[in-house]
């Protein structure tokens, strides 16, 4: 059959909020039908409005509703869709949906079943990389075993401080730090434990802990005809609680040549796995080096810093790779300009961080050269208690950091959003923050930061 895949003509988006109306906007711009899906208590948004079709798939909690697989298969069904884009969160990197999905006959935009599975196992994901050439933090290299002596022996051979980590977490869930061999047994088995508990598989492995590293990470696309190409870097160390507030791209201060290195090697491991879709490589890096810690196999979060750097729409290649097309792009065709920055607009206490939702009374959004907002939210939105607290994301891009620094802090100071607690005060802080416009700070800067300030509060 020669080669002749067709694009979609409607696609049901599988999430809600800001990315659900970023997937549509690329669907329309690719004169693609959207099929809005939402529980009760997003009926009457923004972005329900402006799909082409919607359907109410369940109550309020995520669990009945963007996380009920039977539920969003049926609207895929009764619209008519023919694929289905799970955005971030919730089911977009779940293989059993991305399977059910296409035993239901639909195409789900994202990586094979395969693929999601594989790097949801941490222990089966670090041990692909390494076959593929990715450099690994040095540990236990697969799981580790029951007998305490071995597990003694493979601590010491990796040198304290080391970290436990279970198979089945990532982002942050489970793992602990060990500094001394007295406390490893101890360590491993209630990781143990508490990942049977919270993922239903007690496999752990073990690494050596980096003490002060920055959080880079490779965003890649591919496509399923070998095509793999790698988009940069970006640098998410400042978050809180493995909560990331700010990224930007380029990361500050990394040669460009080690960059291009860590990116060839990516690519090269997406085209050796057989990788489809956006993906993206997370890295510490600590003194000129990368370490790989987890694949992440969605669309992220900060993308938009991506693409404002290489002009790259990620969710229309995402679209189109699930296809079966072609990407658009080789990797000479990737010319990078300036420096963008991405402040993630929560709903929250800006100093205690507790979320705050409610009604908006008054909005109003920033513009300019290089500014770009991507939010689902508008003057008189309710900004619901069920779901994440992102209200919006503000992306400043600029010839230099200096610049996408100061159009931020203008844009920052532009945008307007009273009835409830948002963090634009923290952000306004951190711009003028010597450290952050210095550049390059570790991801313990901003707890240490906060710290700071607490202590500070408590003494006057
Ligand atoms: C680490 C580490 C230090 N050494 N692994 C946290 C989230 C998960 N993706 C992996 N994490 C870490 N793994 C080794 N060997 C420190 C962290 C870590 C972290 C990583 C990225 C961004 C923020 C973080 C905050 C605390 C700890």
């Amino acid at each position: 059959m020669p080669f002749a895949p067709k694009m979609f003509e409607k696609i049901l988006i599988a999430n809600r909020g800001e990315i659900a109306l970023r997937i549509q906007r690329a669907c329309r711009e690719m004169g693609i039908k959207t099929v809005a899906i939402h529980s009760e208590a997003d009926a009457d948004t923004k972005y329900v409005m402006l799909a082409d079709e919607s359907v109410c798939i369940g109550p309020a909690p995520s669990r009945d509703s963007y996380l009920n697989i039977p539920a969003i298969i049926s609207a895929a069904e009764v619209t008519d869709a023919q694929a289905i884009h799970p955005g971030y969160g919730f089911l977009s990197e779940n293989a059993d949906f991305a399977e059910r999905v296409e035993n239901s006959g639909f195409v789900f935009i994202g990586p094979t079943a395969a693929s999601i599975r594989t790097m949801g196992d941490k222990v089966a994901a670090k041990a692909a990389m390494k076959r593929v050439g990715v450099p690994c933090v040095p540990g236990s290299e697969g799981a580790l075993p029951e007998d305490p002596k071995e597990i003694r022996r493979l601590a010491l051979a990796v040198g304290y401080p080391v970290i436990i980590k279970a198979a089945g977490g990532g982002g942050g869930r489970g793992m602990r730090v060990v500094h001394t061999e007295a406390a490893l047994v101890n360590a491993v088995n209630t990781t143990r434990a508490e990942a049977q508990n919270a993922f239903g598989n007690p496999t752990v492995y073990l690494e050596k802990f980096l003490e002060n590293p920055r959080h880079v990470e490779i965003q890649v696309l591919a496509d399923e005809h070998r095509g793999a190409i790698y988009l940069g870097e970006r640098d998410c160390s400042m978050q809180r609680r493995h909560q990331k507030i700010i990224e930007e791209a380029p990361a500050p201060g990394i040669k460009p040549r080690l960059l291009e290195r860590i990116g060839e090697r990516c690519a090269e491991a997406c085209r050796k796995l057989g990788y489809r879709g956006a993906g993206t490589f997370e890295f510490l890096y600590e003194d000129d080096e990368f370490f790989f810690i987890e694949m992440n196999t969605r669309v992220q979060v900060e993308h938009p810093v991506t693409e404002m750097v290489t002009g790259i729409d990620i969710v229309q290649e995402q679209i189109r790779v699930a296809a079966g097309l072609k990407l658009r792009y080789r990797q000479r065709d990737i010319v990078k300009r300036g420096h963008a920055i991405e402040c993630r607009i929560n709903a929250e206490n800006p100093v205690t961080f507790v979320p705050s939702p409610g009604l908006i009374a008054q909005y109003h959004t920033p513009g300019g050269p290089g500014i770009r907002y991507d939010s689902h939210a508008y003057n008189n939105y309710y900004v619901p208690p069920h779901y994440d607290s992102l209200v919006g994301k503000l992306i400043a891009h600029g010839d230099t950091r200096e610049q996408a620094i100061a159009r931020m802090r203008i844009a920052l100071s532009e945008m307007v959003i009273e009835g409830i607690h948002t963090n634009i005060p923290l952000h306004q802080e951190l711009m003028n923050d010597a450290a952050f416009v210095r550049g390059g700070m570790s991801i313990h800067y901003l707890e240490e930061k906060m710290a700071a300030l607490k202590s500070i509060q408590s003494e006057t």
